[in-house]
């Protein structure tokens, strides 16, 4: 019984639980097993919707996992390399309709913006907020799972690919878990 609970709990920690549908957003591949190591790597592939404080756990007991080069606060330590023949062009103003899949709900906070990949800090403000997201006392409402966002002009910074991702981010402090999706795209 007590066996059945543990492994039961297991199961549903790593089921996992958030990630951008549409556009395609970045997958692990061998550009990141060179960054993040094996094990890291593989329960990224395995699981696609964790989160990255599971990674950074999962990281920690291995090896080849070096928190400084596998930098999981950005893109979930997924790469470019790995990601290169899906890269949007997008237009300064253009509507970008963004789709979430979320499988399982914990209330925190989200937002979807720009993001210089050198130095892993945005680039102007937050395209779109929510001060509550995936709540558990409330039904899912449709715009956290569909909505669009306005692409300012980062014409100047993003214009080489793998420069910038529009990064999909969602943070809830109730349970310790983030997400994240990167978009990469060129202006
Ligand atoms: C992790 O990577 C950084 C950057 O390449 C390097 O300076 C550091 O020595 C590495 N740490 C370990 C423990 O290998
Ligand atoms: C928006 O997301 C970024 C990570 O992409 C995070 O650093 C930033 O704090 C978030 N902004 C807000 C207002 O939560
Ligand atoms: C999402 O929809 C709710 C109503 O269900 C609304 O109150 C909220 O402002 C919307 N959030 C955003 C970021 O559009
Ligand atoms: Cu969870």
């Amino acid at each position: 019984m007590r066996s059945q609970l543990l492994t039961f709990a297991f199961a549903t920690l790593s089921a996992g639980h958030g990630i951008v549908t549409n556009p395609t957003s970045r997958s692990a591949g061998n550009a990141m097993k060179a960054v993040c190591g094996q094990q890291v790597t593989n329960n990224l592939q395995s699981n696609e919707y964790g989160d990255i404080q599971q990674l950074s756990q999962i990281g920690s007991s291995q090896p080849d996992f070096n928190a400084t080069t596998c930098e999981v606060s950005l893109c979930k330590g997924l790469q470019f390399d790995d990601n290169s023949a899906n890269v949007q062009t997008f237009t300064p103003g253009q509507v970008v309709p963004i789709t979430v899949d979320i499988q399982a709900k914990h209330t925190g906070t989200c937002n979807v913006s720009v993001v210089d990949t050198a130095t892993n800090t945005m680039i102007r403000n937050e395209l779109i907020y929510f001060p509550v997201y995936a709540s558990t006392s409330t039904e899912l409402p449709k715009n956290n799972t569909q909505f669009d966002i306005t692409m300012p002009d980062v014409s100047s910074q993003c214009g080489t690919a793998g420069a910038c991702v529009v990064q999909w981010w969602w943070d809830s402090r109730e349970s310790d878990q983030t997400y994240m999706s990167c978009v990469d795209f060129t202006m």
